[in-house]
């Protein structure tokens, strides 16, 4: 399996992943600001979507989108219990979380935001909403360290 990685961006998660779960992988870096790889390779000519997680099976297949990356590899070893029992409410939580960070708060750092021609009206909008969706994290997250149990 090729993992199409960038060090500190939300391809982050799905390492952790993969290394908790055991699996071997052939680790490709993807330098995000020249879409390159460490040969040279042109990152958007192996994947036209430009972005990471990109995984790639000894098949061929690839497949991207962190959320359902995740719970793939979770499903893959039910011993080692990375995410609770497809069909439990435990399930349900976790899937919540994933779908509302990959959604409501992802896209919301998205850089083309933040560029210098960006609305300013944009930016105002966007700094509102994360302060909401925060706000909301730091309740769940008070008094636990984890989000679900
Ligand atoms: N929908 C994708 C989005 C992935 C994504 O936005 N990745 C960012 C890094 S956090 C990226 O590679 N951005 C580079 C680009 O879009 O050019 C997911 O949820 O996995």
């Amino acid at each position: 399996m090729k993992f199409y990685f960038s060090p500190g961006a939300c391809s982050q998660s799905i390492h952790i992943a993969l290394r908790e779960a055991g699996i071997d992988f052939e680790g490709i870096n993807v330098n995000l600001q020249t879409h390159k790889l460490a040969n040279g390779e042109d990152y958007d000519a192996i994947w036209p979507r430009g972005y990471v997680p990109l995984v790639e099976f000894d098949d061929g297949s690839r497949h991207t989108e962190a959320a359902s990356l995740l719970q793939y590899i979770g499903d893959l070893d039910p011993q080692r219990a990375l995410i609770p029992p497809a069909g439990s409410a435990e399930r349900l939580a976790v899937l919540e979380w994933l779908t509302l960070v990959s959604t409501e708060l992802h896209k919301t750092f998205s850089p083309w935001l933040w560029q210098a021609q960006t609305a300013e009206s944009t930016k105002v909008a966007c700094r509102a909403k994360f302060a909401t969706r925060f706000t909301e994290l730091d309740r769940a997250l008070a008094g636990r360290e984890y989000l679900t149990s």
